[in-house]
């Protein structure tokens, strides 16, 4: 068996590539238990948008108690459980595919059986209402001890899955000497290399202090350092959400449209800067936050434009792949390539939907950046405005489309209801820009975040509409959302047997990795490890040398 790397972004083997059952049923499980996530989140969510409107359906959620349960269990869901379930499932596949090597079944069964686990203990804890402090897990509100090993046990579920990438990577370096590292496995180790250096802040806080906290072990906490080790993985985090759909958008995208990759080399760099600046960022959450000095924040501040960059790098090369695929498919003129992008393609519809949401996205992440800016929306609906036009749309929307192909690529069965595929992207879409509309005018007016405006009886005349907004606009998300259910579990069950697409869309590159040239090194991932670390070093270090040790003065409340 002779590899070839006459395609850049995987190594190509005579034989094609076969995934054998037994690890395409473990990885399918391992995206379902995030489709499952994504399902509560979003029942949560629709009433989450209906109480802006002034409409509460909460009282028809049995075992909910509380405004604080039901946004938490939206939280925990969305953001977290589904993001990570699958990464945990999609990045092993594509560094095993782009390495055309199996994956190790050890692992998948590993990381799926730590998941689940981490599910049952979340899931008990919120349902009961023993964990209503939301997904950042804010101290001094306290939950039950079982939130958050859950919680741990959701990192620790992501380390296994790294270690996975780690060894297939390390195997396939071990017989390739000196050849390049396939572009779709070095961007799916770099965005895990990323997160765990990440996650060790959230590791530490909730393993070293709201753990024992919550087991009565340590009597009290220290919510500023709590917060500040929460935040030093919270912006990372969301970039280890973002990536994912990156991936997709960098190596898989322009292949859907008939397009090509711009620049193996341009997406290697834009992954080493997220590995680089993702971290030192953290503080762009924490301006208003006393104890910690304004120079730390002002470093962190101009770090978060630092990682701005690797994003509009992203633009550009997104849209001219897909203008090298519509203009393939004839699409001539300024800008007449658009309407040729396979918009009947709904895997494709979706994620380039999700690419136009993120454009506000962005834009608004620049605002809450911008150090004084920051002063007029935080703690206000802006933010969540914000947040539904990234990892709301951006990142769940591309992986909705992801699995236009993937349940069927995994299923091998045929996408059931491809029209209503298509349908349902533009209705979530439309719905997203709607709420965010709606979030964004009324926090742009004092209207706060975290807050049941169903019984909320003081605002400004303007939050009526801004809250109507986000009412229907939520709407039709969760319109959106049941449609994507649908299609997926109609195609699960009844699906045409042996119809599934036999590989996996990757698409190839129009400027290639060289052998000789420049960026050789950018192959050095230990190295960009090492600065990676040494950069968070020089962003927090000096807040922790000045603040440690811990001041443990809080007490645990529980008010919800
Ligand atoms: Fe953010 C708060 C800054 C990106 C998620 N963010 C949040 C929170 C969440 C979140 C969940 O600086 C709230 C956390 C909480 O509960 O308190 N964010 C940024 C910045 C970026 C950014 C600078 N955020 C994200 C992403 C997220 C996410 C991505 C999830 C996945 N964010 C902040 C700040 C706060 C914050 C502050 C704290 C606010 C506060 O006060 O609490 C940047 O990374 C954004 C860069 C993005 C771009 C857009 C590039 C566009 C692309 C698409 C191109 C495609 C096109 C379509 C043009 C520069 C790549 C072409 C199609 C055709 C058909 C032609
Ligand atoms: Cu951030």
């Amino acid at each position: 068996m002779s590899p070839s790397t006459s395609n850049p972004t995987v190594v190509l083997h005579a034989s094609g590539y076969d995934l054998p059952d037994d690890q395409r049923r473990l990885v399918r499980w391992t995206i379902y238990i995030g489709y499952f996530a994504l399902a509560a989140g979003v029942a949560h969510g629709f009433a989450q948008g209906l109480s802006y409107a002034k409409i509460d359906i909460l009282r028809f959620f049995p075992a909910l108690r509380s405004y604080y349960q039901g946004l938490t269990a939206h939280g925990v869901a969305n953001a977290l459980f589904f993001t990570f379930a699958f990464s945990n499932a999609f990045l092993p596949l594509m560094t095993a595919r782009a390495l055309s090597r199996p994956m190790i079944k050890g692992f998948l069964q590993a990381t799926l059986w730590t998941l689940v686990a981490a599910n049952v203990m979340v899931i008990w804890s919120v349902t009961t209402n023993r964990a209503s402090v939301l997904f950042t897990a804010y101290a001094p509100l306290q939950a039950h001890w079982a939130y958050y090993l859950g919680l741990v046990l959701l990192v620790v579920s992501t380390w296994i899955a790294s270690a996975h990438l780690y060894v297939l990577l390390a195997r396939w370096r071990r017989d390739n000497r000196g050849e390049r590292i396939p572009l779709l496995a070095f961007i799916s180790v770099l965005t895990y290399v990323m997160w765990d250096i990440a996650s060790i802040g959230i590791a530490v806080s909730f393993v070293g202090f709201l753990l024992p906290w919550s087991l009565g072990i340590l009597e009290r906490t220290d919510p500023l350092l709590n917060r500040t080790l929460f935040w030093f993985t919270g912006h990372a985090i969301v970039y280890a959400w973002l990536l994912p759909a990156y991936i997709s958008w960098y190596a898989l995208v322009p292949r859907q449209t008939n397009g090509k990759l711009v620049s193996d080399p341009l997406t290697r760099v834009v992954f080493i800067m997220f590995l680089l600046l993702s971290i030192p960022t953290g503080f762009h959450h924490q301006y208003t936050d006393p104890g910690i000095a304004t120079s730390f924040k002002a470093f962190h501040a101009l770090l978060t434009f630092g990682v701005f960059y690797p994003s509009l790098a992203t633009a550009f090369s997104v849209v001219a792949a897909l203008e090298i695929g519509g203009r393939r498919n004839g699409g001539g003129g300024l800008l007449g390539w658009i309407r040729k992008l396979r918009w009947d393609d709904p895997s494709l519809t979706a994620q380039v939907l999700a690419m136009i949401t993120f454009v506000f996205g962005g834009i608004t992440g620049l605002i809450n950046a911008s150090y004084f800016v920051n002063q007029i929306v935080h703690n206000t609906a802006w933010i969540p405005g914000h947040f539904h036009m990234t990892v709301g749309s951006a990142v769940a929307l591309t992986l909705m489309g992801v699995a236009y192909w993937a349940i069927p690529y995994l299923t091998q069965r045929k996408l059931w209801g491809r029209k209503l595929a298509v349908a349902q992207s533009w209705v979530y879409t439309v719905g997203v820009l709607i709420m965010a509309r709606g979030l964004i005018s009324g926090g742009l007016d004092g209207m706060p975040r975290r807050i049941f405006r169903a019984e909320a009886n003081y605002g400004a005349e303007s939050w009526e509409l801004a809250g109507a907004l986000t009412g229907i606009g939520g709407t039709l998300m969760t319109v959106g959302a049941v449609m994507f259910f649908l299609v997926i579990v109609m195609t699960i069950f009844f699906g045409k047997k042996g119809e599934g697409p036999k590989d996996i869309p990757f698409a190839e590159t129009l400027i290639p990795a060289s052998r000789e040239g420049w960026d050789v090194k950018l192959d050095r991932i230990g190295l960009w490890t090492v600065a990676a670390v040494v950069l968070v070093l020089i962003a927090y270090a000096p807040f922790f040398l000045t603040y440690l040790p811990a001041r443990l003065v809080s007490p645990g409340y529980t008010f919800f």
